[in-house]
């Protein structure tokens, strides 16, 4: 495809619009060339060049509206975000690694861009995260403009479109068909745009994608508007891209636009191209170059003169050093500032506030059924998705069907209570689950998705660990993920097996910026998820599912307004002799090991944590101060567990007051199997629990 012969009328675009996306274009490639020039200098740390695809970006920024349309743009994407505003001094903040840098305060490599007062949200690494996001970020429009007006909620224009950009490796990764159909779906305003430089690092697109082409693979599919796209050409651009955007804006659903475009560098300063690339391929492309292509249109058509881009150049080129040279001495961030910003710096709750006392006694699953619901009554932010959690997705058979509510029933009755705007039903796709989630929070929903197992998070671990509980600390505070996650999880259910008995929790401690809670009754199930849906962090609500219906686990509805703070400790059993730790449905079987204790003339303290991360140290540390003697009791595989982080902080901070070696009772480190025999075989028992609290109390 030869730009010259384009069939796309320049008659079409402004004259305005024309210049601006030469200057823009001009000054990109000035500032990818003063960018490897300060690389080479040893001033940067690392580079990474956007020469050749400034035709598809510059026009992208043009027919967009910074502040008003939302952003998801990749790494490659520097000229649209110089387009979209963000200044040549910023852009540079990032490879410095300066306080100053707008985007991650020093904390991200450069390219990640991120400028709340633009609406670009703050990008990661991990390619192809980006596109469920953004489709959280469209279905926030959607779900505002279906409810009532409020004050509290995002406000959000009719025709906004959310722009999210990769190359052709990215679509590889299955959260692009995960956004691809959620946004189809539902109809949002998503603008995918795809700038195929014809290679993924050394990968070339015929090995990446069926036929080499994302757009015909894309080209049937219901509700997606598709334009492949000469990326080069800036007319094409602007017919394509005005074409899809105009779709998009009209609320007829998504659009994907495919631009063939020519990575003029080699992927980033650390690869050599020419290991992998002919130099007559090189050549080929060299001859696609966006810039001279459109200056030589340009000049053909009497719109700039020879002299013009010269001059543009040389103006660029002083102006970039100028800027270099101040910002250079510019703050880098103090190295005390690591911690900040992992979690919300600001307690939203900090007490446990009195419970309403008397009324009848609840399950947990009535219990966190009532706290959504209360919550949902509260704050209009909240809405609730997952598989199956609404009571009908069929909303005319509502007024007939009992209604689903989730496979548990936690959720049920709130589709019917609050509509179908805020309680509805998602694909099975974990990923997307929680990476539309992210979107919605990251424009200021408060999302409470459920994952139906925990045996089936794991699709959503690139999410939740790189997105959902990065993204505050990486946009050093610019953005926050304020979701919770519901998922049941554990053992002792019949039948369960390996595929729906699983437990791994201290998996999630390890992801800093999430918590992570898991209660061991109803009345600690209303308090912890009514303050992890209050509190502006991402939360991992454990459910135990052996305790959803337990008669042990009843409690009164401790009241509207009752919030527990998190990582505070609940002694459930004072003793003198010895000290459990423990949670969730180890917390009964640890109180029947105790009564056992008793019985035998020892007495057990038991500490249930409630909070997993953070978790409360002074309430163990001081426990076993008194005790002297220290066992974990926890469902998860003994090794590298829960367990483990207790027995090795008590050996380091306990060790002048232990009497006792700090012992672990926990599954083995094995599955949970189908038989029974299995089952008792591998996770904790009651006995084993007894046994391993005599060893310690004789030690
Ligand atoms: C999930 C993930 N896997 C691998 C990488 C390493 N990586 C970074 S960029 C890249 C190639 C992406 O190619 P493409 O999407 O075509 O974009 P381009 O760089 O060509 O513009 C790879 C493999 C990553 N960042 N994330």
């Amino acid at each position: 495809m030869e730009s010259k012969t384009s069939v796309h009328s320049i008659a079409t675009v402004k004259k305005e619009d024309l210049l601006w996306v030469y200057d823009l274009m001009v000054r990109a490639r000035e500032l990818d060339e003063a960018e490897i020039r300060l690389r080479r200098q040893g001033a940067f740390q690392f580079q990474l060049s956007c020469s050749g695809h400034e035709a598809i970006q510059a026009v992208a920024a043009k027919l967009l509206r910074p502040g008003k349309d939302w952003f998801y743009p990749y790494y490659r994407d520097r000229t649209f975000a110089y387009g979209l505003g963000m200044t040549p001094a910023d852009l540079f903040r990032q490879p410095l690694g300066k306080r100053t840098d707008p985007s991650s305060g020093g904390r991200q490599m450069p390219n990640h861009f991120a400028a709340p007062e633009l609406n670009i949200v703050s990008q990661s690494s991990p390619t192809g995260t980006q596109f469920l996001q953004a489709v959280g970020t469209a279905e926030v429009n959607k779900i505002v403009r279906s409810l009532p007006p409020n004050p509290s909620l995002p406000s959000c224009s009719e025709d906004e479109v959310v722009y999210v950009s990769s190359g052709d490796g990215a679509t590889s990764q299955g959260d692009f068909y995960e956004a691809i159909s959620a946004a189809s779906l539902n109809k949002l305003p998503v603008l995918f745009v795809i700038q195929d430089n014809g290679y993924a690092i050394s990968v070339p697109t015929e090995v990446q994608t069926p036929g080499a082409s994302i757009s015909r693979t894309f080209s049937d599919f219901p509700g997606l508007f598709v334009r492949e796209i000469d990326g080069v050409d800036v007319l094409a651009c602007f017919d394509g891209l005005g074409e899809a955007i105009a779709h998009c804006r009209s609320g007829k659903g998504p659009a994907l636009v495919h631009a063939r475009v020519v990575r003029l560098k080699p992927h980033s300063d650390s690869d050599d191209d020419s290991s992998y690339r002919s130099n007559s391929e090189k050549e080929e492309d060299e001859k696609r170059d966006p810039l001279p292509i459109f200056e030589q249109l340009m000049v053909e058509q009497g719109l700039v003169d020879s002299e013009d881009g010269e001059r543009i150049r040389k103006d660029a080129h002083d102006e970039f050093q100028d800027i270099y040279d101040t910002i250079k001495e510019e703050e880098m961030p103090a190295a005390s500032t690591v911690s900040r910003f992992v979690y919300n710096p600001e307690i939203v709750i900090d007490k446990e506030n009195t419970p309403v006392v008397g009324g009848e006694k609840i399950t947990m699953v009535e219990g966190i059924n009532r706290a959504l619901a209360t919550e949902m009554q509260r704050d209009p932010r909240v809405v609730v998705f997952g598989e199956d959690v609404a009571d009908c997705s069929k909303d005319q058979n509502l007024p007939d069907v009992k209604g689903k509510g989730g496979v548990f029933k936690v959720t049920h009755g709130l589709q019917a209570r609050f509509g179908s705007t805020r309680v509805y039903n998602t694909p099975i796709a974990e990923s997307g689950i929680i990476g539309r989630a992210i979107g919605m929070a990251a424009r200021g929903l408060r999302p409470v998705v459920e994952i139906q197992f925990f045996d089936y998070i794991w699709p959503a671990m690139n999410q939740i660990r790189s997105e959902l509980a990065m993204m505050r600390w990486r946009s050093n505070n610019a953005f926050s993920c304020p979701v919770v996650v519901r998922c049941p999880i554990g053992g002792y259910v019949r039948g369960g097996a390996i595929y729906h008995s699983q437990s791994a929790e201290s998996m999630f401690c390890q992801c800093p910026g999430l918590r992570v809670v898991m209660p061991s009754n109803a009345r600690d199930a209303i308090g912890l998820l009514r303050t992890a849906m209050r509190c502006g962090d991402p939360v991992l609500f454990l459910e135990h599912k052996h305790l959803y219906r337990q008669q042990y686990t009843r409690a009164c509805d401790p009241g509207a307004d009752y919030a527990i703070p998190l990582g505070k400790a609940a002694t459930v059993r004072k003793g003198e002799d010895v000290t459990v730790v423990t949670y969730g449905a180890q917390v009964q079987k640890s109180l029947e090991a105790a009564e056992q204790l008793a019985s035998e003339g020892f007495e057990v303290e038991v500490i249930d944590l409630r909070s997993l991360q953070p978790y409360d140290w002074e309430a163990i540390s001081s426990s076993t101060r008194r005790t002297g003697r220290l066992v974990v009791v926890y469902e998860e595989s003994r090794s590298f567990g829960f367990g483990a982080e207790i027995a090795a902080r008590a050996a380091q901070e306990l060790f002048s007051y232990l009497d006792a070696p700090v012992m672990r009772v926990s599954a083995k480190d094995t599955y949970v199997g189908f038989a029974q025999e299995l089952v008792d075989a591998c996770l904790p028992q009651v006995a084993d629990i007894c046994e391993t609290l005599r060893r310690s109390v004789r030690f």
